[in-house]
């Protein structure tokens, strides 16, 4: 008989339209509502991003995809995943996602966070958040912590900055540097915890600089909050001024590896903000396309689910 195991992926959410913007922005902010000016600021960059964010729909695409390429691989061992969608900042909110899990009567999941890199601050807490809710509903949920060492995601990003290092006249090959980033945490958090996000981010660095075909990689972290206290650094912008003045490089290959879709993050930050310093300074700006629902990045995620839901397992939990 096919056992049905819940497939929960988690996500960070975005405003679904202009008006949720003061709440999403609020519930990042933990509750403390942003000053007019500020929330007036995300609008005008979710307005200079064509005035919603792609997130939601390529993170429904994302899960879908997912499921099926699970059912796929579980196809002959009799067991079905069903997906649930829990975000972390907007509905369907990760409690809404368990509660449906109840109610289908799922008794055990596996859960993974569209993020490559665990921190306990971001997966960390989705993965908490998650677990107090299945406690209640007695709930088994196994957790994909990170999945940036496998070997498909390694192999999308490689392929993209081969790609767009190709399309780099050869002459100025050499002049060209990859600047590898994720999002920035507040600097006291991560170093009094230990938390491994970045040495996360320098093994995928170090990964892509020994894979692929460029000579030069720095890394780097973006999109930090304004909350006056320092921030993982150097932030991206000012490391591509320090890259410049230092090696006078001619092409700059941004891969946000920290994210897997376009968004927000992406689109602004890298894309707007990044390429004003690149125009600024006289050089050229390249970003490789985000995974989205690649089948090498899908197929990342399929395996390390694979990895940590055990077959054997199954069923062996009460
Ligand atoms: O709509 C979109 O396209 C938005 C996408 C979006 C993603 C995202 C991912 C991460 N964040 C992380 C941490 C923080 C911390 C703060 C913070 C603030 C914001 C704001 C917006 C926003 N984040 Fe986000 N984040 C996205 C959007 N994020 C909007 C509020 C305005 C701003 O600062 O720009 C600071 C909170 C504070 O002010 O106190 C911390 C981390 C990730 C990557 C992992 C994940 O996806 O969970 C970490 C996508």
């Amino acid at each position: 008989m096919t056992k049905t195991v819940g497939l929960l992926v988690m996500a960070y959410g975005t405003p679904y339209k202009e008006s949720d913007i003061e709440a999403y922005y609020t519930d990042i902010r933990h509750g403390k509502k942003p000053s007019p000016e500020e929330v007036q600021d995300l609008k005008d960059r979710y307005k200079f991003i064509g005035g919603i964010s792609p997130l939601a729909k390529i993170t429904d695409e994302q899960a879908e995809a997912l499921k099926d390429n699970l059912n796929l691989m579980y196809k002959d061992k009799d067991i079905e995943f069903k997906l649930y969608v829990g975000l972390k900042h907007i509905h369907p909110y990760i409690e809404d996602a368990l509660k449906q899990m109840n109610e289908d009567g799922i008794e055990e999941a596996v859960t993974i966070v569209l993020a490559p890199h665990f921190s306990n601050f971001s997966v960390g807490s989705y993965d908490k958040r998650a677990d107090e809710e299945a406690e209640k509903y007695g709930i088994r949920l196994m957790h994909v912590k990170s999945f940036y060492q496998q070997p498909k995601f390694i192999q999308y990003w490689v392929k993209q900055i081969n790609k767009t290092l190709s399309d780099i006249p050869e002459e100025e090959q050499d002049d060209t540097v990859l600047v590898v980033s994720a999002h920035s945490l507040p600097e006291k958090m991560i170093v009094e915890s230990h938390d491994p996000y970045p040495h996360q981010l320098a093994d995928t660095k170090n990964l892509l600089e020994e894979l692929s075909n460029v000579k030069h990689a720095a890394q780097g972290w973006q999109s930090e909050g304004n909350t006056g206290t320092p921030w993982l650094g150097p932030d991206v912008q000012d490391l591509t001024r320090t890259l410049y003045q230092e090696h006078g490089y001619k092409h700059f290959i941004y891969t946000p590896v920290g994210f897997v879709c376009n968004h927000l993050e992406v689109l602004y930050d890298n894309d707007h903000e990044c390429k004003v310093v690149c125009d600024e300074i006289g050089a050229e700006y390249h970003r490789p396309p985000m995974p989205n629902t690649d089948p090498l990045f899908i197929g990342a995620m399929a395996d390390e689910v694979y990895s940590v839901f055990s077959v054997k397992e199954v069923g062996q939990h009460d």
